[in-house]
């Protein structure tokens, strides 16, 4: 029997690094697409290079001629389309780079499909996003509920939804969406609120942070963890007919809950107060945290979370709530493999021991630098 081959763009990514795993244990031959940067930033897959069946290969989603050239040498049998310019705030900024990537790149992958004579040999899956609901027209959100995409991320993807569903019609390919609900983890970029909202905590309690300054803590997410939602993008690409499917827990949380919970995670018991840009999360008291040392006493009555206007979107999406139903109908899938305070839980304990680390790593450095300035030989 041949060999199954999946490409991955966006492999260096949170969910690229989970697939990617996933995939090998599979038994998967697993080629990920990287791109130049003058910094090689490989951290989420170093554990996985050197592994027989993982190759990496440089190409880029704005450049075509490099997806054709890949896609025909590596012939894969399914690709996973992760690689976007991923961050909403990001999009109002570099709004033409957004949709070069995250709407025109995902017709560079289905061309270069077609280009290379695979469009019936090879199952595309296409990271769709919850982002397309936006400014939300029906809660929870289902697979018919309408879009009404609401930043110029959304506005992309909503282009890479529909170029997709086009080339399945006209085209008869295997390509579909996984319209995948936020998912977060200990590999979660650090300026996503979840992860800046954990590392904030951790630093607080180990004395190393002063205070953390978030944006619309109202608003609603419903939040699951990564790694249990790449098994779905693989079971999406293995049904008999291509179809899109919501990819949700189906429980929804406000960031100042998250937050809450984060904190309580590192030993610190909060309190909100006031509204709006005046709201303020104070210390009330000190407990042993689920991992290393008791934050210290002096922390109980200070303001440690404030509201920043620089956090705030020009449009915001407030309501996101995913209704998982034919994910666990078609897919078999279980929704609630771990739960909301679970998933804070192992993002709360990973950043306790990185903060820890870098500081011991750090007093090493000093140290090491003051013995070498006066000439101690070691
Ligand atoms: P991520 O951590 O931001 O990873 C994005 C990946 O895309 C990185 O590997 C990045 O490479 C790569 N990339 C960006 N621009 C590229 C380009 N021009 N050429 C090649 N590669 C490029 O995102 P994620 O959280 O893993 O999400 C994966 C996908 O799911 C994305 O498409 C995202 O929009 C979508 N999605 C995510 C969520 C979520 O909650 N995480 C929910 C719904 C949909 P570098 O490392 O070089 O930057
Ligand atoms: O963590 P976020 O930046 O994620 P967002 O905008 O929901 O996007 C993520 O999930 C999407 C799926 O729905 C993906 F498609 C997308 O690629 C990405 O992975 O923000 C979540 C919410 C927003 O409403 C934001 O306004 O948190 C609010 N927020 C409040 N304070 C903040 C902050 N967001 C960030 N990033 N930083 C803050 O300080």
């Amino acid at each position: 029997m041949s060999k199954d081959i999946a490409l991955i763009t966006g492999v260096t990514g949170q969910d690229g690094s989970f697939l990617s795993e996933f995939l090998l244990a599979k038994g998967y031959e697993v080629h990920g697409v990287i791109r130049r940067s003058s910094v090689d930033y490989r951290e989420r897959i170093a554990h996985l290079e050197g592994t027989p069946c993982f190759h990496l290969h440089y190409a880029d989603m704005t450049d075509s001629m490099s997806m054709v050239k890949l896609v025909g040498k590596v012939k894969p049998t399914e690709i996973y389309n992760l690689a976007a310019q991923s961050h909403v705030q990001v999009s109002f900024d570099s709004p033409e780079f957004t949709a070069d990537v995250d709407a025109v790149g995902v017709l560079r992958v289905l061309e270069a499909v077609r280009a290379c004579g695979l469009e019936h040999t090879c199952r595309i899956y296409q990271a769709s996003t919850s982002e397309l609901y936006g400014k939300v027209e029906e809660v929870p959100q289902n697979e018919n509920t309408p879009f009404h995409p609401y930043s110029p991320y959304a506005v992309a993807k909503l282009y890479g939804y529909w170029i997709v569903k086009e080339y399945r019609e006209a085209y008869n390919m295997y390509c579909c969406s996984g319209i995948l609900f936020n998912h977060e983890s200990e590999r979660r970029g650090e300026t996503f609120v979840t992860r800046k909202i954990t590392l904030a905590a951790a630093r607080i309690a180990q004395g190393k942070q002063e205070k953390l300054f978030l944006g619309n803590m109202s608003s609603l997410r419903d939040w699951g963890y990564a790694k249990d939602y790449v098994e779905c993008m693989w079971l999406i690409l293995q049904q008999e007919k291509p179809e899109d499917f919501v990819i949700a827990t189906g429980v929804q949380h406000s960031v100042r809950e998250f937050a809450y919970q984060a904190f309580k995670a590192a030993g610190i018991e909060l309190k909100f107060e006031g509204e709006g840009l005046y709201e303020k999360g104070v210390c009330v008291s000190v407990h042993h945290p689920i991992v290393g040392v008791k934050p210290s006493e002096t922390l109980v009555g200070k303001v440690l979370i404030e509201v920043s206007e620089d956090f705030y979107r020009p449009t915001d999406v407030v309501n996101l709530w995913g209704d998982p139903t034919k994910a666990k109908t078609k897919l078999g899938w279980n929704p609630q493999t771990t739960t909301f305070d679970q998933l804070v839980e192992i993002m709360v304990k990973y950043d306790m021991q990185k903060v820890a680390a870098d500081s011991v790593a750090s007093t090493v450095r000093t140290n090491l630098a003051e013995y070498l300035e006066k000439g101690v030989v070691l």
